[in-house]
């Protein structure tokens, strides 16, 4: 749960009069306390906090200070997006101290459920083993702004993802340097390394997330992005990766790590980021939001300040399988009344990672409707309708993500 669990919580916080204890909370960030998000292309944009200064500020859309977009026509065209690309989400005002990455190696996670419970250090942890993961890394509520019902939260659309390669050591590696897990052990959970205010519930604010078992196959620490060492913006110095799941459970800044029996009972987990129907209360009764679905969009031409010449167009975006590789892509140019096979082309990155797809047309002066529509390895194909529900997550409808182009 993104804008409501943020409003609630920052009014609590006000309430309590507790923000100045927050230790670690930004000047930026408490600026932002309070203030509605405003959508893409809402009211005149922001400037970027100073913890994620470093971005590109052309590429980015600032919704807030804990959330940032990456622009649909700066993805590029080379499958990897650059670091200083990538958007930005954060669900409660993020660690600022910078010495935090003053000596990286020395950050220590504490792994429990396991037969020997232990911490380690990121010095440590590098000594087990070594994966580096291209994968696609998307908000679950990227895509939101295209609901009809308005659901809180950043109004992202196609910003909140991204194609990047994190290196660090795989789970099952460190798995085995502890004696294997504990028996009778469901979920992997991971805890954000957040300051927690005192006087509050800490379950209302730890980023604490759950996830089946079976994620650890392919699921990874990470101490490197895209080659560099992984800035504190995207988890840094530790992170969980767990590919092919929805953003918010590869948790940043990871101090703990444990298996357990029960999902976490923090907030995030019970009640956020669940299928609940439009209207309804969140309960932790409703399907969880965990796997990401095959989808596609157009990044070339997407711009609709922009006019295309007429002739010979190229037309280009990406496309991601969720859970297995995109198998293929189809384009229409008439608003999905016909659709053609479209050509993957630049390198495979793995069942995780994206596509860049490109369709060669002929446009002739005129407006017309530009969609895109991927299936995946398992069979599943991009649906026409998203999946309504309350908070807006999950949208991979192709209608949504459609583009309208001036051609002339
Ligand atoms: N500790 C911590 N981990 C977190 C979050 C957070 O607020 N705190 N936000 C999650 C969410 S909702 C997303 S989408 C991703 C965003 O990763 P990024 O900021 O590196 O792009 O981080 C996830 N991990
Ligand atoms: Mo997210």
């Amino acid at each position: 749960m993104e804008k409501l669990t943020n409003s609630g919580r920052r009014q609590m916080l006000i309430s309590t009069g507790s923000i100045a204890a927050m230790a670690g909370l930004a000047g930026v960030a408490r600026a932002d306390l309070g203030k509605p998000d405003p959508g893409a292309g809402g009211t005149a944009p922001k400037s970027l906090p100073s913890y994620a200064s470093w971005k590109d500020a052309d590429s980015m859309i600032v919704h807030s200070a804990n959330t940032i977009e990456t622009k649909r026509t700066a993805f590029g065209s080379s499958v990897i997006t650059p670091t200083n690309r990538l958007f930005v989400r954060n669900n409660v005002a993020p660690p600022t101290d910078a010495s935090m990455m003053k000596e990286p190696d020395s950050w220590t996670l504490e792994v429990s459920g396991v037969a020997k419970p232990r911490s380690f250090t990121v010095a440590e942890l590098k000594t087990l083993g070594l994966a580096a993961v291209p994968m696609v890394l998307q908000c679950s509520g990227n895509g939101r702004a295209w609901f009809p019902h308005k659901p809180s939260g950043t109004q992202w659309t196609v910003g909140a993802a991204g194609c990047v390669v994190f290196t660090g050591v795989p789970v099952k590696a460190l798995l085995e340097a502890v004696g294997g897990m504990s028996e009778g052990m469901v979920y992997m959970t991971s805890t954000g390394g957040e300051p927690i205010p005192q006087g509050l519930d800490p379950n209302t604010i730890r980023v604490e997330r759950s996830v089946p078992i079976s994620a650890i196959e392919d699921a990874i620490l990470a101490w490197e992005i895209n080659g560099e060492a992984l800035p504190l913006a995207h988890g840094g110095p530790l992170r969980i990766i767990v590919p092919g799941y929805t953003g918010v459970n590869s948790i940043k800044y990871i101090k703990q790590l444990a298996f357990t029996k029960e999902q976490s009972p923090a907030k995030i987990q019970q009640t956020s980021y669940r299928w609940t129907a439009v209207g309804e209360k969140p309960s932790p009764k409703d399907e969880s939001i965990w796997e990401l679905p095959v989808k596609s969009w157009i990044n070339f031409p997407s711009d609709p300040e922009q006019t295309v010449a007429a002739g010979r167009v190229q037309i280009s975006g990406i496309a991601m399988g969720g859970m297995t590789a995109a198998k293929s892509i189809e384009v229409s140019v008439n608003g999905g009344k016909d659709w053609q096979k479209a050509e993957f082309v630049g390198p495979d990155l793995g069942k995780y990672a994206w596509r860049e797809f490109v369709f060669s047309a002929d446009l002739a002066a005129g407006t017309h409707e530009l969609a895109c529509r991927a299936t995946n390895e398992a069979g599943d194909t991009q649906p026409e309708a998203r999946r309504e529900n309350n908070r807006g997550y999950i949208n991979n409808s192709w209608r949504d993500h459609m583009v309208s182009i001036k051609v002339a």
